[in-house]
């Protein structure tokens, strides 16, 4: 049963947090299972390749992207029961799955920059949403999610240039005045879910032992018709793959530039990334 305050933050907040929705033995199960298919390569879902001996961490342990695709460990947990449980409640019905992935995030890695997943995802009508599945306690220390709460009111922002100490992506959304990013502190066993609208990113890990590991699920509304072509297949949360969803192909897309009138943030929506760069 999803509480009444979870739905609430979602609606208010953009986010809601289920504490332990997965058991210690369940985390303990994916942590040995994908430190494995990292050491032994990625089984070809590894981000540019595993390169144990880099001196970068996220070469060590890259991202897993779209495991699903061919590891069934990773699809059961896209389309668990309980997950559907959450997103059916926060959503009004159960929605459409598109991604996964696992970030290790060793001691030392960089985080990623604050971005809005529907920039990536494309879905329309409607947004995406995520549900990120804490494998390690999570802080500050070892680069937490990080989240704007009331952003995914917001329209898309045009991104700006990230500090590239701290983040291993290139672009930066801006937090508007009056917003601000906040951690979100979770134990291992809990699952966030937040709205595709919603700034977020995360931190570097500053912890010198700890990971910060997680898996993460990408869903987008049942009543989308659009998403971008690298969401495909698209899968109904009882395993069952959708079909007749159209690959949307818009680029970019129109954002929004952040003006500072008199203290408050106002937003100019520009055509494209581009227009956004030239306008600075
Ligand atoms: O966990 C992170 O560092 C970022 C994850 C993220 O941006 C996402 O799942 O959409």
């Amino acid at each position: 049963m999803v509480p009444t305050n979870a739905l609430d933050q979602f609606t208010h907040q953009g986010y809601a947090l289920a504490k332990g929705l997965f058991s210690a033995s369940e985390v303990a199960h994916y942590i040995d299972y994908f430190m494995d298919m990292v050491h032994r390569g990625g089984d070809g879902w590894a981000e540019g390749g595993v390169d144990p001996e880099h001196s970068d961490p996220l070469k060590r342990y890259p991202r897993l992207l779209q495991p699903h695709r061919g590891d069934k460990v990773a699809f059961d947990y896209m389309v668990d029961p309980r997950v559907d449980e959450w997103l059916t409640a926060l959503l009004g019905e159960s929605p459409f799955a598109v991604q996964t992935m696992v970030y290790f995030k060793p001691p030392g890695a960089k985080g990623q920059a604050l971005h809005q997943d529907q920039r990536y995802l494309q879905v329309e009508p409607g947004t995406c949403i995520a549900a990120w599945l804490a494998l390690d306690d999570c802080d500050e220390d070892n680069g937490c999610l990080m989240v704007v709460p009331g952003s995914q009111k917001l329209p898309l922002l045009c991104p700006e240039v990230s500090d590239s100490e701290q983040s291993w992506t290139a672009d930066q959304v801006p937090i508007p005045a009056g917003l601000e990013a906040v951690p979100v502190i979770m134990k291992a066993g809990d699952v966030i879910f937040f709205n595709g609208q919603l700034i977020h990113g995360s931190g570097k890990n500053n912890s010198t032992t700890r990971f910060r590991r997680i898996i993460v699920g990408h869903y987008i509304v049942a009543e989308a018709e659009k998403v971008a072509i690298y969401y495909f297949p698209v899968f109904r949360m009882d395993g069952t793959q959708v079909t007749g969803l159209q690959a949307n192909d818009q680029q970019g897309g129109p954002c929004g530039i952040l003006r500072d009138v008199n203290g408050e943030s106002i937003i100019e929506m520009v055509g494209s990334i581009e227009e956004a760069t030239a306008a600075h």
